[in-house]
């Protein structure tokens, strides 16, 4: 069994308690040990079978009770408790919690009150104007919670990012081992890292395709078998479709691009063939009945005389005009990034030290880290007041010091994520602010705002004197909320004109500038920074990769990032500072 099986089973097993009204702590240790599960490195089950109980038990964040239950699953292939709470609490029920609005306290009362058990029930009584009776429910909630069933029914069928390139790797590692498979390649929308997935698309070269077959349409978490044949399978794995096709090694190049599409890139590109009297399709390109080419992908795009286009850029958004006249970007890649300009600390919201994010950052090998934590009107727990900002200072200088003695090129810098409020003012005056070696500002509340509103309202931060980075300038969260209404272009203009720097934020349910904000922003000439908006060290390390990915969709390259310059590049930037 997959870490990540494990993982789904802990945190199914922490939805239900919650649901149930159970201790806090309790479900807080499944949910954790889950996310440590999810980012671990090395195979669960097998440190269970050679360590048992006790070798779990280092693990950080899994405790004794935790890793029993890792062992039963290990033997077993199943978890008692969680089939027990399975029986008390209906599947469909819990799967309501990914609806935007609903939440585990809401889910108990439908459950209760009205033998609520699954989605279209759920739509019934609120289309039937039943909920708004409930104690604690008002038309507003109701209103919310029809509304939230729109969105995830319009996500539906789709999948994050971040839930199916972890899926698609393991496949990868797992039919890599087969003598039979030559070479494997995810394509598809996955290979273009797409935010959202609609299927995971992989590519084999293979001599002996039926035991390639065999071993994908057998694989652990495989629930259905739609098609099995010699040259293509479908399967259905952990609730998404996976399409496999094998070619011979000829064709390799000429399939990953056509399966890597898109569609309308193709089109394209096959138009481009036609022009000069090649057919181009996913087994080669052909003269007449000479193959011409097909092994490699870069032939592809050299018989219709184009240099090698990155999977990002095939959206036929001008890649193609582009590689004509020779300017295909030099996109950004993860080595270029020298530092993180939105992270959390224990100060606020986040789960670690300065000095343990600072210790992680330098890991990374970046030479800066900004540790913006919340204003005290996002309402967190432990929001940064202005008793404690001298008091953390004093925190982030030690650490500098630290650094300094022991010869290390590295700086924290003395940021602060603050408020945007709805009535247009910052949650700290002027002579906080500008105490701060960096200040990042956001909206947190009154996302209903009106367009006019929302725009003026992120515009008049950005005339701030103090105001260097606009964090997730959108607020958007797929497949829970959308973007809030604002008028991207003007905000563009604003950000040109005032020298402020738009964020990218990496959390794949962000990305937000999103990969079209992205091109929009190098066209107007505004800086972007690509921020993981961490909330402890793994989330710095592991959400990157998205932002990254958006970035390069949207035709970014190094120098349009901020956080890729050094320390003193970057400060040059900073407003009167
Ligand atoms: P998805 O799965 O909806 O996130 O998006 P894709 O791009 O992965 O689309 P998918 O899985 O339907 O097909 C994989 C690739 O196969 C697609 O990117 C391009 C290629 N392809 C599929 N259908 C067609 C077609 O009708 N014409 C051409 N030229 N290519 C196609
Ligand atoms: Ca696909
Ligand atoms: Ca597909």
């Amino acid at each position: 069994m997959l870490n990540l099986d494990i993982a789904r089973i802990f945190n199914e097993i922490a939805d239900i308690l919650e649901v149930q009204g159970e201790n806090a702590f309790k479900i807080r240790a499944y949910r954790k040990a889950a996310l440590t599960i999810e980012t671990l490195t090395q195979d669960l089950t097998v440190i269970a079978e050679r360590g048992g109980v006790k070798e779990l038990k280092k693990i950080p964040g899994i405790g004794e009770g935790i890793a029993k239950k890792i062992v039963e699953i290990a033997e077993t292939g199943d978890c008692k408790k969680h089939r027990e709470l399975l029986q008390e609490m209906p599947a469909e029920l819990i799967e309501l919690l990914a609806i935007p609005h609903v939440g585990p306290k809401t889910i108990a009362k439908l459950h209760e009150e009205l033998g609520i058990t699954n989605l279209a029930g759920l739509e019934e009584v609120a289309k039937a104007h039943k909920l708004a009776g409930l104690p604690g429910f008002g038309t507003k909630a109701e209103e919310n919670i029809l509304k939230g069933i729109e969105q995830y029914r319009s996500y539906q069928g789709r999948v994050l990012l971040s839930k199916a390139l972890p899926y698609a790797e393991a496949i990868v590692s797992e039919l890599q081992r087969l003598d039979a498979v030559e070479r494997i390649l995810i394509a598809g929308s996955l290979r273009r890292m797409r935010e959202t997935i609609g299927d995971i698309d992989i590519l084999v070269v293979s001599t002996r395709p039926n035991e390639v077959m065999d071993a994908f349409t057998r694989m652990d978490g495989v629930e259905d078998v739609i098609a099995k044949g010699e040259t293509k399978s479908s399967i259905i794995l952990r609730g998404i479709n996976v399409d496999l096709r094998v070619v011979e090694a000829a064709s390799f190049g000429a399939a990953a691009h056509y399966f890597t599409g898109s569609k309308h890139h193709n089109v394209r590109i096959r138009e481009l063939g036609m022009k000069r009297g090649l057919k181009i399709n996913e087994y080669g390109v052909f003269r007449g009945a000479e193959r011409i080419g097909g092994e490699r992908e870069s032939e592809v795009f050299a018989s219709v005389e184009l240099p090698y286009i990155p999977p990002e850029l095939r959206e036929d958004r001008g890649e193609i005009e582009a590689g004509k006249e020779g300017r295909i970007p030099n996109l950004v890649e993860l080595e270029n990034l020298k530092g993180d300009l939105h992270v959390h600390s224990a100060w606020s919201d986040g789960k670690n030290s300065i000095d343990e994010m600072a210790d992680a950052a330098r890991t990374l090998n970046y030479e800066y880290i900004a540790i913006a934590d919340h204003s005290p009107a996002v309402g967190i727990a432990g929001g940064l007041n202005e008793e404690k900002i001298p008091q953390r200072l004093v925190e982030i200088e030690l650490t500098n010091h630290r650094f300094e003695d022991e010869g290390v090129q590295f700086r924290v810098l003395n940021a602060v994520e603050v408020d945007i409020k709805s009535d247009f003012s910052l949650d700290f005056p002027d002579a906080i602010l500008e105490a701060f070696d960096l200040v990042v500002a956001a909206v947190h509340s009154k996302f209903s705002q009106d367009r006019a509103t929302m725009t003026n309202r992120i515009i008049s931060a950005m005339a701030s004197p103090h105001v260097d980075v606009i964090a997730h300038p959108t607020g958007r969260l797929l497949g829970k909320r959308d973007p809030y209404a604002v008028d991207m272009a003007k905000l563009m203009a604003a950000a040109k004109e005032t020298d402020t720097i738009l964020e990218l934020n990496s959390f794949p349910e962000r990305l937000d500038l999103n990969d079209l904000h992205c091109k929009m922003a190098k066209d107007y000439g505004v800086l972007v920074a690509i921020s993981t908006d961490a909330h402890d060290i793994l989330q710095m390390r592991d959400v990157r990769r998205y932002g990254i990915a958006t970035a390069r969709r949207g035709w970014l390259e190094p120098e349009d990032i901020v956080n890729t310059w050094n320390l003193a590049g970057l400060m040059k930037l900073m407003k009167g500072r």
